[in-house]
């Protein structure tokens, strides 16, 4: 099992931080989009783009790269995020979120900005996606991996359900679904409008493996994605229990900020409390 050293851990920590803040800036510039997902999935965004995926910012469609499949395509911010940091585009294109003719749309558009994979933003969709290419990388005798981000309320989708069946059934142990169990839709908590539970045990019962993990926790993530890579002869869930707005004092576990516009201040405010965070753990590290 491959171990991260703490030095590793403390550099993903801040990049996570700093995604958080792109994310903010990104959607107070664009007076609109989605705040709750991308601030709770930062973490796993920072392990993926800087720790897992094999990829190349520079040639977005190299052949041998991973694919990434954003299902939940309305937490596209944090993604794009990941991407400026990682040298896809540049930083200061991100202050163009939403604009009129920008390859950065509220929900990711395939042709306007390679390296995103699919086009997405119909909840329930991404799984089937993503399935299909797990399938076509094993016809072609491929190494690359398959992962495809989705939400809890997207699993209220029967078509999701159909690709939790037909990977199981072939066993394509290339591919991992990521689940951002962070217990709220738009409306409220998942439990409450249309249960879940037993996530667990519903994917188990399709013949997936499953790892639960605190998905605001980057060394528990790391290892998540890592011991993935070890499991043969099935598909991988990977739960990731994470905190809606983690970060930001005011929106964390509120559903009301799935995505609603900032009112003035409130943007200021989340910055600063994770540029404290920041400093935080710059102190902590000694950098
Ligand atoms: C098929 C479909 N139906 C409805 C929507 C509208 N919609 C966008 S996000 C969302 C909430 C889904 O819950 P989740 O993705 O868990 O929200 P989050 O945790 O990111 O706040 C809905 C219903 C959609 N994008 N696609
Ligand atoms: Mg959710």
């Amino acid at each position: 099992m491959p171990h991260l050293h703490d030095a590793k851990i403390k550099e993903l920590e801040l990049i996570a931080n700093k995604l958080r803040q792109h994310v903010i800036e990104m959607v107070a510039e664009a007076k609109s989009g989605h705040q709750g997902g991308p601030l709770g999935m930062a973490d796993v965004f920072a392990v993926l783009y800087f720790h897992i995926l094999h990829h190349d910012p520079k040639n977005p469609e190299w052949e041998e790269r991973d694919r990434l499949i954003l299902s939940n395509g309305h937490i596209c911010p944090v993604r794009y995020a990941a991407m400026a940091e990682a040298g896809y585009f540049p930083i200061k294109e991100l202050m163009t979120l939403r604009k009129f003719s920008s390859r950065l749309q509220g929900h990711p558009e395939r042709m306007r900005l390679p390296g995103t994979e699919t086009t997405s933003g119909p909840l329930g969709s991404g799984l089937g996606q993503a399935v299909g290419l797990a399938y076509a990388a094993r016809m072609d005798k491929k190494d690359w991996r398959t992962y495809c981000l989705t939400s809890d309320g997207e699993h209220e989708a029967g078509l999701h359900w159909e690709a939790v069946l037909f990977a199981g059934k072939n066993k394509l142990d290339n591919l991992v679904c990521v689940v951002d169990r962070n217990h709220i839709q738009i409306d409220g908590d998942t439990e409450q409008i249309m249960p879940l539970e037993p996530l667990r045990e519903k994917y188990e019962a399709f013949n997936w493996h499953v790892i639960e993990c605190n998905g605001n926790d980057i060394r528990d993530v790391a290892l998540a994605f890592d011991t993935a890579k070890t499991i043969h002869e099935k598909p991988i869930c990977i739960i990731a229990h994470t905190i809606p707005g983690r970060g930001v004092s005011y929106m964390e576990n509120n559903y009301l900020w799935h995505s609603q516009p900032f009112k003035p201040g409130q943007a200021e405010q989340a910055i600063e409390e994770l540029r404290v965070i920041e400093q935080k753990l710059k102190a902590e590290h000694q950098i």
